[in-house]
């Protein structure tokens, strides 16, 4: 409906406008720890996932249309256990967050936009040998599809 309204000048290849717009959401079941260096992140907690495109066993999100999205991540680590992380793609690397190794809980993470074909993968991975705590409740990981392109 959204689409129809303002999409008067063009037509989609692909429309979507009677369906979900992609958006996924998701969270940690419960604290990680000793998380790999390389290693996806596996937010396992699925809140939202409007077009099956995420995967809480494995956290990988498979683009379902190609467009541009948003994806967003919070971390919550605890003192002096920061966390380096790069928002991978199979079309390369999407994004980098950090969270501080300083004597305190601290929060870190990024959002970034970016242009994904239909197929590719995206994940989250711990980038630095160091870090080896998140904790359930504040870590998230989003993303949605902001508009589609050709
Ligand atoms: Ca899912």
């Amino acid at each position: 409906m959204l689409l129809s309204i303002i999409g008067t000048g063009r037509l989609l290849s692909n429309p979507i406008a009677s369906e979900l717009l992609p958006a996924f959401h998701a969270r940690l079941s419960r604290d990680l720890t000793n998380i790999g260096l390389g290693h996806p992140i596996v937010f396992d907690l699925e809140i939202v996932d409007t077009t099956h495109s995420y995967e809480p066993a494995d956290g990988i999100f498979t683009v379902p249309v190609t467009g541009i999205y948003v994806f967003n991540w919070n971390l919550m680590t605890r003192e002096t256990s920061g966390m380096d992380t790069t928002l991978t793609s199979s079309q390369g690397p999407l994004g980098y967050g950090f969270v501080s190794n300083a004597d305190v809980w601290d929060n870190g993470g990024n959002l970034v936009m970016a242009k994904l074909t239909k197929g590719a993968h995206v994940w989250l991975i711990k980038a630095a040998t160091y870090g080896s705590f998140l904790h359930e409740r504040f870590s998230t990981f989003s993303g949605y599809l902001l508009t589609e392109t050709d």
